[in-house]
């Protein structure tokens, strides 16, 4: 067994973008040494153009800005517009999902494939179950999940799966999440000119705008997504542009909202199809996906991974992507362009998500049959058009085995630990893994990748550094695509591992990263802690355990990073928010806030130093414990 480095996956891209050239095509490589060096002040977050009497930069000559505000404010405020960005985001993303699953039907084409979770969901928010057809049940959680949105009175619902400690930190501070949509036009009200400047009240504003995303939307994004389209359980995929198939119609799914590649899936897998495909000179149709999207299809399908965000402009790079089609979020604008040069179709679907250079389908709940078949048409369509001289897939693949939801994690530890602490369908078998020191913690690797970092290179090697230190690792997004590319969730990278962690690995037959899902599904890790806290005694924040996004670089990130934060968990980061340039405010993330929510967070760009500084925690953690 032996991992993919991080040069084999540079040396593939060099050889594409000598494609790129051959061709006129740009690249993301090209734009940042035509953007480098970066603007300071934005850089260190002290612009502010939120009127227009400016826009006003801070510096050393210039204070304040024309309506007086000083830099803490304005750093401040971005801080909150960012993360309110993020919060939107992720939320708009589980009410669409909302509207998927209150659309669906017995007859399809979305249908409710997790019933008991449907249920044990509806309990949970006092919806009375018994005796009720289990779509009108759908139809009326879909009704309640849209209510969380815009509810008049109280908190979000989700937020009684914490421990009671963390609910009563939410209530003492001000910042549990009213309705979801409230959070965020509350912090574009905050920031509006003339509002707040006080770094505290802002950064609060941003903690409960960010636990709106991953104890409401983002949650409610996961929990609808598993009800519709299944709940994860352990599956076999591979990951990285070697999935991609020379002799056959490449579909590549980009984006987020698994409400489009499930049916994309579904109509590549249709015999009709695969035959009109084979009608036109290939030998099938390979389904494959790029960042979330690609998560989410991964972990209820086995699709392969391409590859991730910055990944996404070498899928047509390879010549050989009949269709890439997006839904929404983290897509280039790039890729408009840039199919041009080749045959590949660049397909958007959501008036969310709309660019030039690409071909429209819109696409709908109601009419998703039509939509996704006409989108497989056009695919197999443009096989006969592929230029052979341009086709290069990079020999690059690893296997992974993906699909740990919290329930698949439980059920596949029920079985490591002695019969006496075994008690089946809780976590208390991972806890007796931890507190007995076979385990030494758990990180949680998230986020994308941001050209500032070498890519991928931060989360393998932090990865490959805690396997080592035992320290087990959930990861999501970006990030768990990183890990599969290289071939850390290989079962066989258990031989990377510590002692002990290899020992738990092969005794529950995991890999030493687990695949959580997409973004979105941080909310899983965040209910996981929970239970942990829960079935441990412990305060979330007493777990040996922290949140890491190495390469982070888009406002959910930051949004992401306030939840994680504000639910108890030290988040360490390799790159910064923009808050550089405010002593206050960069005291209050990394310090401050711990007297508020008992975490705060690490900003560190040297890569070795931030796993030290984990690992460190994680040590700290235990003794304070005393494990
Ligand atoms: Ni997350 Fe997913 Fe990737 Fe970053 Fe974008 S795909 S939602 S934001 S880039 S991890
Ligand atoms: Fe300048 Fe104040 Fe207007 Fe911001 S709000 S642009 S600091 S005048």
């Amino acid at each position: 067994f032996k991992l993919t480095t991080v040069e084999e996956f540079e040396a593939a891209t060099e050889r594409l973008l000598e494609t790129g050239k051959k061709v006129g095509a740009d690249g993301w490589q090209y734009r940042v040494a035509n953007q480098t060096p970066h603007c300071k002040f934005g850089e260190q977050g002290v612009c502010c153009r939120i009127c227009s009497m400016g826009p006003c930069r801070i510096t050393p000559k210039a204070p304040r800005g024309i309506c007086g505000c000083d830099v803490h404010g304005i750093v401040a405020r971005n801080y909150l517009k960012f993360t309110a960005g993020g919060s939107a985001t992720h939320s708009d993303h589980g009410r669409e999902i909302c509207h998927t699953l209150y659309n669906a039907k017995p007859e399809g084409p979305y249908k409710v494939k997790d019933p008991e979770k449907l249920i044990r969901i509806a309990k949970e928010w006092g919806v009375e179950t018994e005796g009720k057809d289990i779509y009108d049940l759908a139809h009326e959680m879909a009704v309640r999940g849209l209510e969380e949105y815009g509810k008049v009175f109280g908190h979000q619902n989700f937020l009684k799966r914490a421990p009671q400690h963390t609910q009563e930190i939410w209530e003492r501070e001000e910042i549990a999440p009213r309705a979801i949509d409230r959070e965020v036009s509350c912090s574009l009200h905050m920031t509006h000119m003339g509002c707040s400047s006080k770094p505290e009240a802002l950064i609060r504003q941003s903690l409960r705008s960010g636990l709106s995303d991953g104890w409401g939307g983002s949650m409610a994004g996961t929990e609808f997504s598993d009800v519709l389209f299944g709940t994860p359980k352990p599956i076999e995929t591979e990951a990285n542009l070697g999935v991609m198939e020379k002799e056959n119609v490449n579909i590549v799914v980009h984006g987020h909202d698994p409400s489009l590649s499930e049916m994309i899936c579904e109509y590549a897998d249709d015999p009709e199809m695969i035959a009109y495909a084979k009608s036109k000179g290939a030998k099938g149709i390979t389904v494959s996906g790029v960042c979330c999207t690609s998560n989410e299809v991964a972990m209820r399908r086995g699709i392969p991974m391409a590859g991730n965000f910055l990944q996404q402009e070498n899928v047509v790079l390879t010549g050989a992507c009949e269709a890439i089609v997006v839904d929404v979020q983290c897509i280039f604008p790039a890729l408009g362009p840039l199919s041009k040069c080749f045959h590949t179709k660049f397909i958007t679907t959501s008036p969310i998500a709309q660019m030039p250079d690409s071909e429209f389908i819109r696409f709908n709940a109601k009419t998703a049959d039509e939509n996704a078949k006409a989108i497989v048409k056009m695919a197999i369509d443009n096989f006969e058009n592929r230029n052979p001289d341009l086709v290069y897939i990079p020999d690059l693949k690893q296997k992974a085995t993906v699909g740990y939801s919290v329930e698949a994690i439980v059920k596949t530890l029920d079985g490591v630990t002695n019969s006496q602490v075994d008690e089946t369908g809780t976590t208390k078998p991972l806890i007796e893994c931890i507190t007995s020191g076979v385990i030494r913690g758990a990180v949680a690797m998230v986020g994308c990748n941001n050209p500032k970092i070498r890519p991928d290179h931060a989360h393998i090697e932090l990865m490959k550094k805690l396997i080592a230190n035992d320290i087990i690792i959930v990861a999501s997004g970006c990030s768990a695509q990183a890990a599969a590319k290289a071939g850390l969730m290989d079962k066989a990278a258990k031989d990377l591992c510590g002692a002990g962690l290899k020992r738990v690995c092969e005794l529950a037959d995991i890999p030493p990263v687990l695949h959580m899902g997409s973004c979105v599904d941080i909310s899983r890790m965040m209910v996981l802690v929970a239970e942990l806290a829960k079935d441990s005694g412990l305060n979330i924040s007493q777990l040996p355990v922290v949140g890491c996004a190495p390469e982070w670089m888009s406002e959910k990130a930051v949004s992401i990073g306030n939840y994680v934060v504000a639910t108890g968990l030290d988040t360490f980061l390799g790159v910064d928010p923009y808050v550089s340039g405010s002593t206050e405010v960069a005291e209050l993330l990394t310090g401050g806030i711990r007297e508020w929510v008992e975490a705060a967070y690490t900003v560190e760009k040297d890569i070795d130093k931030l796993g030290d500084a984990m690992i460190a925690r994680i040590e700290e953690k235990r003794e304070a414990i005393g494990i």
